[in-house]
């Protein structure tokens, strides 16, 4: 079975400016194709979907207000695939404070791996800044220096459409890239209810012998989810015989065990799909989650006959 195209490939991307540089408006005109007016300050972060192709991108919609700014930018960006920055070109008086702003995020992101970041000037058909200025008033050039971010500058108008294919076609391919290179091998599989109970275990290599630490591990993490957990309930432990990915959603947990430098980030987005798989199919059957799952885990056809199933009743 080759790469076969799923229906939600769904990639966190952030978006991030100083409040009042167009986020909002950018984030639901990629939504819905319009300009939608009248955009109230968002308070805290909200998502939207944009999709690409076969690939939708989750876009994280931050708060720009100054409190919000610390609390969440360089979270976000951690947790993303790529930043998509908005800049208002048309308020000079703000130019400083989002060059600072910008350089904040920039100079503090701890990504080990690369990144893509579309620079967005804009409101360009307001009387703005031209892009030289722009360039070089945020000092733009010094981006070259960070190997780990794949940037490109864009002028844009959220209102008017202008440029927003380009710049998005151009994030979209770089996004794609950065998930390509971020691969997970998958060594085992538990879902388990929230109590620790198990679901189904699937065991792609030998994590069988190490199955008691594993449980033992899910359990410690249940046992203080309120403090293991992370945003969206997620935790991750990194021991001998691979890297543990725990996510809770509703009443399920679902532990992805996978090689220790592995992305967790990819690891995360595997999660999600198969998540979002058991919501969509409520009466789904065992057989059918597995295939699904070891369609979704990319487990090489070879070796389908090592993977161990269980079922442990609980
Ligand atoms: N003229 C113009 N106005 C824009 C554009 N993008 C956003 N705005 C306006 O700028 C204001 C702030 O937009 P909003 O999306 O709420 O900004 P956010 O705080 O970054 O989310 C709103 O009045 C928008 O209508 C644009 O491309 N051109
Ligand atoms: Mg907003």
């Amino acid at each position: 079975m080759e790469n076969l195209n799923f229906e939600k490939k769904s990639v966190p991307v952030t978006l991030l400016g100083l409040n009042n540089a167009g986020k909002t408006s950018l984030a639901l005109r990629l939504a819905t194709g319009k300009w939608v007016d009248n955009t109230s300050p968002t308070i805290g972060v909200n998502f939207e979907t944009y999709r690409a192709g076969d690939s939708l991108l989750k876009i994280f919609d931050v708060g720009g207000h100054e409190v919000l700014r610390r609390q969440f930018w360089l979270n976000y960006a951690a947790n993303s695939y790529g930043v998509l920055f908005v800049f208002d070109a048309s308020d000079k008086k703000r130019t400083e404070e989002g060059k600072e702003w910008f350089w904040y995020l920039i100079d503090n992101l701890e990504v080990e791996r690369r990144i893509a970041l579309a620079f967005l000037a804009n409101k360009a058909d307001l009387e703005s800044m031209e892009m030289d200025e722009v360039i070089e008033v945020l000092d733009l050039q010094k981006l070259s220096k960070f190997p780990k971010i794949s940037f490109q500058i864009f002028e844009v108008s959220a209102k008017t459409a202008m440029n927003v294919d380009t710049a998005m076609n151009w994030f979209t391919k770089k996004i794609q890239e950065c998930t390509r290179e971020n691969t997970v091998s998958p060594k085992g599989l538990i879902i388990s209810s929230i109590f620790g109970n198990i679901k189904l275990f699937l065991d792609f290599s030998d994590v069988q012998q190490n199955l008691i630490s594993v449980l033992d591990m899910l359990s410690e993490v249940l046992n203080d989810k309120d403090n293991t957990l992370r945003d969206e309930r997620i935790a991750s432990v990194v021991s001998p015989y691979g890297q543990i990915i725990f996510q809770e959603r509703g009443e399920i947990v679902i532990s992805l065990i996978v090689e220790p430098e592995d992305s967790q980030l990819e690891a995360q987005r595997l999660i999600e799909i198969i998540y979002e798989h058991i919501e969509r199919q409520h009466s789904t059957s065992k057989d059918e989650l597995m295939e699904f799952i070891i369609r979704t885990l990319n487990i090489p056809a070879d070796d389908y006959s090592e993977i161990n199933e269980y079922i442990l009743k609980g």
